[in-house]
C-alpha cells in the first residue's frame, strides 16, 4: 500500500529525473532566437507603466484611447508555490504569473506597444517563459523569453490586432502542458482605439470587467484514494502527468480553485450595469452560461474585428482561447455563472456567482403562485393542476 509518506517519496524520485527534461526543452528553445531584423524606432513614444491586478479585477484602463499609441510596461513575477484549490484542502503545486491562478489581465490598445519585464526569483525551480497569442513570431514570444530561476528578460510586441487573447507559459516539451495546468496562463485585452462596437457597428461600453480565468487540474490520488501532496513543484511533475495523460481533469474551476467566486467571493453588479466578462481557458474547451441572463454581444473568439452575436444563452471558449461577453443586468438577484457542462460545473467546481442589487422587474419574470399543494380530491383522485 502506498501511504502519503512513501507517495512523497517517489514524487522526489520525479523530481530527480525532471530537470533534464527541462535543459534538453531549453536547448531547442533557445536555438530558435532570432532577435535581429528590421529595426524600429519607438524612441519618441510615450511609456507608461502599468501595475497588474490580480483577477477577477482588472488595471484601470481607458474604453476609447484619448492618447496617441504607447508602449506600455508591465511588470510579472513567475512564483512556484503550493495552493489550496478547493474546500477540502486539495493542494496543488502551482505555477504562476505573479502569484494568481489565471495570471492578471493586462489591457492595451490596438497600435500600442507592450513592454513585460518577466522575472523568475531564485527560489523558483523551473525554467519559464511566455507565449501571447496576441503577439506576432517568435513563438509569440516564447522563444525569446525562456529565465532561469535568478533570470529576468524584456519582450516587448506590438498588440497589432483587437481582442482577447491568452498567454501562457511554452517552456518546450511536456514542460508545456505541465506548466498551463499548473496555473501558468492569463489574458490580454488589446480594445481598438475608439472602444468596443455593437453588431451595427455602434460604440458599446462597459462598467465592469470580470475577467475569468478557467483551469483543469490533475491532482494525483495515493492507493487510498486522498489526494496526494507534494513537498515542491518539481516532486509533483511524475504522478501530474500521469493523471494528465489520461484528460480526465479532477477540478475544473474558476480563478484558481472550487469556490473562488462564490459566497462571500461572488462578483457583484446593479440591475441597468453593463459588464464585460473575459474568459480565458489555456487549455480546454469550454461553454460558458449566466443562469437568468444572457450574452447581450458576444464575440465568442474574442476578436473585437468582427461582429458580435447577440442574445446567446451560451459561447463556446475553445481551449487556447479567450472570448468576451457583454451584459446588462436587468433583474436583481443571485446569478451562477457556469461552465455549462453541468457536472464540471457543479461537481468538479466551475461555478461563479453574480449578485446583483436593484430593483425586480415583474414585467420579466412574474411568481404567478407560490409553489403550492394542489391538493387530493374528496374521491381520494388526485385533481389536475
Ligand atoms: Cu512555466
Amino acid at each position: 500500500m502506498i501511504t502519503r509518506r512513501t507517495a512523497l517519496m517517489g514524487a522526489a524520485f520525479a523530481a530527480a529525473a525532471a530537470p533534464a527534461v527541462i535543459a534538453k526543452q531549453a536547448a531547442a528553445a533557445s536555438e530558435a532566437v532570432t532577435p535581429e531584423g528590421k529595426m524600429v524606432d519607438i524612441s519618441n513614444l510615450p511609456r507608461r507603466k502599468v501595475k497588474l491586478v490580480a483577477p477577477p479585477m482588472v488595471h484601470e484602463h481607458e474604453q476609447v484611447s484619448t492618447k496617441p499609441p504607447a508602449v506600455i510596461e508591465f511588470e510579472m513575477t513567475i512564483i512556484e508555490k503550493e495552493v489550496e484549490i478547493d474546500e477540502d484542502g486539495t493542494m496543488l503545486q502551482g505555477m504562476t504569473f505573479n502569484g494568481s491562478i489565471p495570471g492578471p489581465l493586462m489591457v492595451v490598445h490596438e497600435g500600442d506597444y507592450v513592454e513585460l519585464t518577466l522575472i523568475n526569483p531564485p527560489e523558483n525551480q523551473m525554467q519559464h517563459n511566455i507565449d501571447f497569442h496576441a503577439a506576432t513570431g517568435g513563438l509569440g514570444g516564447g522563444s525569446l523569453t525562456l529565465v532561469n530561476p535568478g533570470e529576468k528578460t524584456i519582450l516587448r510586441f506590438k498588440a497589432d490586432r483587437p481582442g482577447t487573447f491568452v498567454y501562457h507559459c511554452a517552456p518546450g516539451g511536456p514542460m508545456i502542458p505541465w506548466h498551463v495546468v499548473s496555473g501558468m496562463s492569463g489574458a490580454i485585452m488589446v480594445l481598438p482605439r475608439k472602444g468596443l462596437s455593437d453588431h451595427e457597428g455602434k460604440p458599446v461600453g462597459y462598467d465592469t470587467v470580470y475577467y475569468i480565468g478557467e483551469n483543469d487540474f490533475y491532482i494525483p490520488k495515493d492507493a487510498d484514494g486522498e489526494y496526494m501532496r507534494f513537498e515542491d513543484v518539481g516532486s509533483s511533475y511524475g504522478d501530474t502527468v500521469e493523471v494528465m495523460n489520461k484528460l480526465i481533469p479532477t477540478h475544473v474551476v474558476f480563478n484558481g480553485r472550487v469556490g473562488s467566486l462564490t459566497g462571500d467571493n461572488a462578483l457583484k453588479a446593479k440591475v441597468g450595469e453593463t459588464v464585460l466578462i473575459v474568459h480565458s481557458q489555456a487549455n480546454r474547451d469550454t461553454r460558458p452560461h449566466l443562469i437568468g441572463g444572457h450574452g447581450d454581444l458576444v464575440w465568442e473568439t474574442g476578436k473585437f474585428n468582427n461582429i458580435p452575436q447577440r442574445d446567446q444563452e451560451t459561447w463556446f471558449i475553445r481551449g487556447g482561447s479567450a472570448g468576451s461577453a457583454l451584459y446588462t443586468f436587468k433583474q436583481p438577484g443571485v446569478y451562477a455563472y457556469v461552465n455549462h457542462n453541468l457536472i464540471e460545473a457543479v461537481n468538479l467546481g466551475a461555478t461563479a456567482h453574480v449578485v446583483v442589487e436593484g430593483e425586480w422587474n415583474n414585467d420579466l419574470m412574474a411568481q404567478v403562485m407560490a409553489p403550492t399543494a394542489y391538493g387530493v380530491a374528496h374521491s381520494g383522485t388526485q385533481a389536475l393542476p
